[in-house]
């Protein structure tokens, strides 16, 4: 029979910077969810990648000194880049796409021309908020103390000719659309805040294309434009199937998607813009977009500008991918945000793997290989205490679905250790050390020892799409063989007589915690200094730059400084400011009030009548609640001594000084 297909997908990551633990959330999740679609049959697409167009991308690799494909380029396929983390992290996509890939580009274009063939999208003028980090614009009212609703940042002015998409057009469309696909969004507690915040309010026409940068895809038919980074990163849902192209052949078994896995902040891009654009393309809409909640530490989201980024690989090495994997999925509700913290992420570990699965593993192994050589007899006596294990053992799998088949990782997970935890009970509950001492009870003792290695198996085989690894040393340890470690096997009695348990390496060592976090502190605070001594430095060159490591200017940056010669009518002390003294001048064109800090060197009386330099085109600014509208030149003359430039009396007031 043929195998249903099954498309799921992660956000494409933008890789401005290295990715955090935030980060790997998603991916482990999709990951997870699609391993345990593959194990029920299904003939999966994951898909993943990175969106490397943009201003962002632009601006980081101009700083870094590179072009932006180079920077992109080392991000995702450079050492400890992008691919090398999805390989750590045992991530098996079936299909990574860079939004730099030629097909991609190719078919944006085309559906970029064919929105504006079929009146979608028309040309206009911009006007409005446009979040640089975000790379979002945004109307008056949708800012948040006139600052990024996103990302809170501030956001900057922009006008410019542009195309814009109707989306005003597709309010209702939406409304009615949610309504009849109850499920589109979950969970569905995020809906009535999209509904609310973006549509009630009234959708409006959406910019979607940029002329004040050249780092995307142009704009087919008008080459100074490019495409809006969300309209490119959307498309790749299905341009990676080869809608448009023809590097994939893909599309018409695998798209509409059954889920886009989706951080919760990006949520609006899928729900609104996402299905108005297919709308207006006519093509179907995904069946599910899943808006999962943000790891936070210590009160905020993780993210690299706040300084506070976990590093996954660093996390690996020191705990494992698969309990890494594990902790992720089984501390947080997926829907909802979570705190992450060290001490959560090894109590976790030390609860569930150390002691909960890793000791019925080893505890179980060992006893069959003491009592029985690793294997057990045929010769079998049950008792009616055997029967609630049995029975959670044959309830399983149809309790775990039933989570799995709603994305509540968790709870799938606490079905499983559920039955773990019910396992080491029954290890105290039937004491196979008294059995074994009694040959008469060989039977009874070889009878317990078969239901436990059931009860890890089909564990085991549950616990496949989250911990693979881990999993696999379980099934051999056990002695299954792979067809009875497979998801139809999940199920109470399918060892059969020979099968032979082998005791291997511990799977999780149990974590010292103190001595585990006070390693961590001391590592954080080595970064933390090395971070200080290196900002340091760089303070130092930044300092002594003036005296000839300056960083070299044109003549075009020094031609932007306005210096003019200025005569000093009126000087007096600022109160309360033992260093300052307020100046008006003669500025040639008027009066100009000066605040400046050499009242350690000059009196008023000095300086009454004296011409002086002037930046003069220096922003104003407020020193001790008095405006200064600019700045007066002087030399630095010793230790701690300084000397106001002077200039000869016959100068007019006024004079360009260059
Ligand atoms: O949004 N906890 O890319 P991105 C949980 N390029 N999830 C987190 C997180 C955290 N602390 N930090 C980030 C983009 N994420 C776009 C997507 S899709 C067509 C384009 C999640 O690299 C975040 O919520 O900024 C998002 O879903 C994903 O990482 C990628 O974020």
């Amino acid at each position: 029979m043929e195998k249903k297909p099954f498309y799921i997908t992660t956000p494409i990551y933008y890789p401005s910077d290295k990715l955090h633990i935030g980060h790997s959330y998603c991916t482990v999740a999709t990951d997870t969810m699609a391993r345990f679609k593959r194990m029920q049959g299904y003939d999966v697409m994951f898909l993943t990648g990175t969106d490397e167009h943009g201003q962002k991308i632009e601006d980081k690799a101009k700083e870094a000194g590179v072009t932006p494909q180079q920077f992109v380029d080392n991000i995702v396929l450079g050492e400890g880049g992008v691919l090398d983390l999805w390989k750590l992290m045992n991530i098996s996509y079936d299909r990574y796409i860079r939004t730099t890939d030629d097909y991609h580009g190719q078919s944006v274009q085309k559906i970029f021309k064919d929105l504006y063939d079929r009146g979608a999208i028309y040309k206009s003028v911009y006007k409005g908020k446009y979040c640089t980090p975000c790379e979002s614009f945004w109307t008056e009212t949708q800012l948040v103390d006139g600052m990024c609703p996103d990302c809170g940042r501030p956001v900057i002015d922009a006008e410019e000719e542009a195309y814009f998409f109707k989306l005003s057009d597709y309010g209702d469309k939406l409304l009615k659309f949610y309504e009849d696909n109850p499920r589109f969004l979950e969970p569905k507690s995020r809906l009535n805040e999209m509904i609310n915040n973006f549509i009630k309010p009234g959708l409006e026409d959406l910019c979607v294309s940029r002329t004040s940068f050249s780092w995307g895809v142009p704009v087919s038919f008008d080459e100074k434009h490019v495409v809006y980074v969300w309209v490119d990163a959307l498309s790749n849902y299905i341009t990676a199937l080869g809608y448009g192209n023809d590097a994939y052949n893909d599309y018409a078994k695998f798209w509409p998607a059954d889920v886009h896995f989706v951080g919760k902040e990006i949520v609006r891009f899928h729900i609104i813009i996402w299905p108005a654009m297919l709308m207006a393309l006519d093509l179907p809409l995904p069946k599910r977009v899943y808006g999962h909640g943000w790891l936070l530490l210590e009160g905020g989201k993780m993210s690299k500008s706040k300084g506070n980024v976990v590093d996954p690989v660093v996390l690996c090495q020191r705990y494992g991918v698969d309990a890494i994997r594990y902790f992720l999925l089984r501390e947080f509700p997926f829907g909802s945000d979570g705190v992450f913290s060290n001490e959560a992420l090894i109590n976790r570990i030390n609860a569930d793997l150390a002691n909960d699965l890793g000791n019925l593993v080893s505890r179980t192994t060992a006893m069959i290989g003491k009592y029985f050589g690793g294997v057990l007899p045929a010769e079998r006596e049950a008792d009616p205490i055997d029967d609630e294990l049995i029975g959670m053992v044959n309830g399983l799998k149809a309790a775990y679905e039933a989570q799995m088949e709603e994305y509540a990782f968790q709870s799938g997970l606490a079905e499983v250790m559920k039955v773990v935890s019910r396992s080491n009970k029954y290890i105290d509950e039937t004491a196979p050390w008294v059995l074994g001492k009694d040959e008469a009870k060989k039977a009874r003792l070889a009878s317990v020892m078969y239901n436990l290695a059931e009860a890890i198996r089909v564990c085991g085989i549950l616990l496949t799409p989250f911990m693979p690894d881990s999993a696999e040393k379980i099934r051999q340890q056990i002695g299954a063989t792979p067809e009875q470690f497979t998801y139809e096997a999940a199920r109470y009695g399918v060892l059969t007589d020979g099968f032979k348990v082998e005791k291997g390496e511990t799977l999780f060592p149990r974590i010292d915690i103190a001595k585990e976090l006070a390693e961590l502190e001391a590592a954080e605070a080595a970064a933390k200094a090395a971070a200080e001594k290196a900002a340091k430095k760089e303070e130092k060159k930044a300092e002594k730059a003036p005296e000839g490591v300056a960083t070299l200017i044109t003549i075009d940056d020094f031609a932007k400084v306005e210096l003019r010669v200025c005569q000093v009518k009126v000087c007096e002390p600022v109160p309360k400011a033992d260093k300052l003294l307020r100046l008006e001048l003669d500025d040639g064109e008027g009066t100009r009030q000066v605040v400046s800090g050499i009242h350690t060197w000059y009196e008023p009386q000095d300086l009454i009548g004296k011409k002086v330099v002037v930046v003069a085109n220096l922003k104003p600014a407020k020193l001790r609640g008095v405006e200064s509208q600019g700045m007066i030149l002087a030399a630095d003359a010793g230790e701690n001594d300084v000397k106001v430039l002077f200039v000869d009396d016959s100068v007019p007031a006024g004079s360009k000084v260059r």
